[in-house]
């Protein structure tokens, strides 16, 4: 979150700028050389754009609720895939939101196209220390209503922490933020290479703000490489030139790209912050998606080929769902209950699973087996 300047984005940021503000002036009359007060020189990220392909991993947080606009429009915030179905972000990011007013885009380089790849939200976890004023412990983790076929970047080991990576040394941030302080978005992915600072230096630009514990800074000491608004959840990563690890993701700063006032972002190298995710990103990856819907065979009749069999399906407690059906193995197909059914002499397996209105599928469709002498008495079973 910038922690200066006007607010041109949803209402919900307002109060915190207010906050801001003050706090801001507090901090200025404290910490801040006289010409950081001049005003931002600035130019986010300062870096460029991302090439098509390279890290497909950076993921955008979209609202899916302006039906009909484009990604870039949706887009308020960026996030980390670390495991094929669970993304990193900041806690601010998601603060009061339900998983269903979320839907995640990857592998999207420019956010006004079509394409990417689109996950919806199955649970949304925030760290339970998380400090909305002071912005301390600024993570969350999201599932992903289903698995992303985009390579994870990795999360630092245990006992990893600063080792892997040192003050001076350099580490991408990426998004889709503002381009300058007070500039616009970027419907292409960027990125800017940045110099992690001492907690020391930093401790010394943002006084109490700054805590070493939950939070980690990065930028260029003349300024004109950083995180703007819009990146907040984004990725703090380094790379050895063949994989990514994801050292922070962006939480907040004063304005964008000012001389001496490097980005703050969650510390994920840390014991404090590095434990929590990484439990927790084991945790939502293994576990069973909480919104998938269920599908239920109700009634079936004259399963022999000759008496124009048919099935009666629904799915217990989903209203608005639809239904896909397959017949030995083959591509599934909408469909709608009673369900008729044509098939040739022999033993065939009819399989139908629901799917919910942001078209997750049930992860074990029922399934009859029609045709069969030996197998007609058999009730309806699941997979
Ligand atoms: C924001 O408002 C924001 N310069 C994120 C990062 C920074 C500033 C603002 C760091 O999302």
């Amino acid at each position: 979150m910038r922690k200066t300047g006007s607010n041109r984005r949803a209402g919900h940021r307002r109060g915190r700028q207010l906050w801001s503000a003050a706090a801001l002036s507090l901090l200025l009359a404290a910490t801040a050389p006289a010409a950081a007060r001049a005003g931002a020189s600035a130019s986010v990220v300062g870096g460029t754009q991302v090439a098509e392909g390279q890290l497909p991993w950076v993921a955008a947080l979209t609202l899916p609720a302006l039906l009909g606009a484009s990604d870039f429009a949706r887009q308020f915030c960026g996030a980390s895939l670390v495991a094929p179905k669970v993304v990193v972000t900041a806690a601010h990011c998601v603060r009061d939101r339900h998983p269903r007013d979320v839907e995640i885009v990857l592998d999207k380089r420019r956010l006004a196209d079509p394409g990417g790849e689109r996950r919806s939200v199955s649970a949304i976890e925030i760290n339970p220390g998380f400090d909305h004023v002071g912005l301390s412990n600024d993570v969350a983790v999201l599932q992903l209503a289903s698995a992303s076929t985009v390579a994870p970047a990795d999360l630092p080991r245990a006992g990893q922490a600063d080792g892997l990576w040192d003050p001076g040394d350099a580490a991408t941030v990426a998004g889709w933020g503002l381009t300058s302080e007070n500039g616009a978005r970027s419907s292409v992915l960027r990125s800017a290479v940045v110099s992690v600072v001492t907690d020391a230096e930093c401790g010394a630009r943002y006084g109490s703000n700054f805590d070493p514990s939950s939070m980690l800074c990065a930028g260029a000491s003349e300024g004109g490489l950083d995180a703007c608004q819009g990146d907040s959840g984004g990725p703090l990563a380094v790379t050895d030139g063949g994989s990514w690890t994801l050292i922070g993701t962006v939480s907040w700063g004063f304005g964008c790209a000012r001389p001496d006032y490097p980005g703050v972002y969650s510390r994920l190298g840390g014991d404090v912050l590095g434990d929590w995710t990484r439990s927790r990103v084991e945790a939502l990856q293994n576990a069973p998606d909480r919104f998938a819907p269920t599908t239920e065979i109700v009634r079936r009749g004259a399963l022999r080929h000759s008496k124009r069999p048919w099935v009666r399906f629904r799915s217990p407690g989903e209203s608005g769902t639809g239904f896909q059906c397959s017949i030995d193995g083959r591509r599934y197909h909408r469909c709608t209950p009673p369900k008729r059914i044509r098939f040739k002499r022999g033993r065939h397996v009819f399989r139908v699973r629901a799917v919910d209105w942001a078209g997750n599928a049930d992860p074990t469709p029922a399934r009859v087996v029609l045709g069969s002498r030996h197998r007609r008495k058999q009730p309806a079973s699941r997979v």
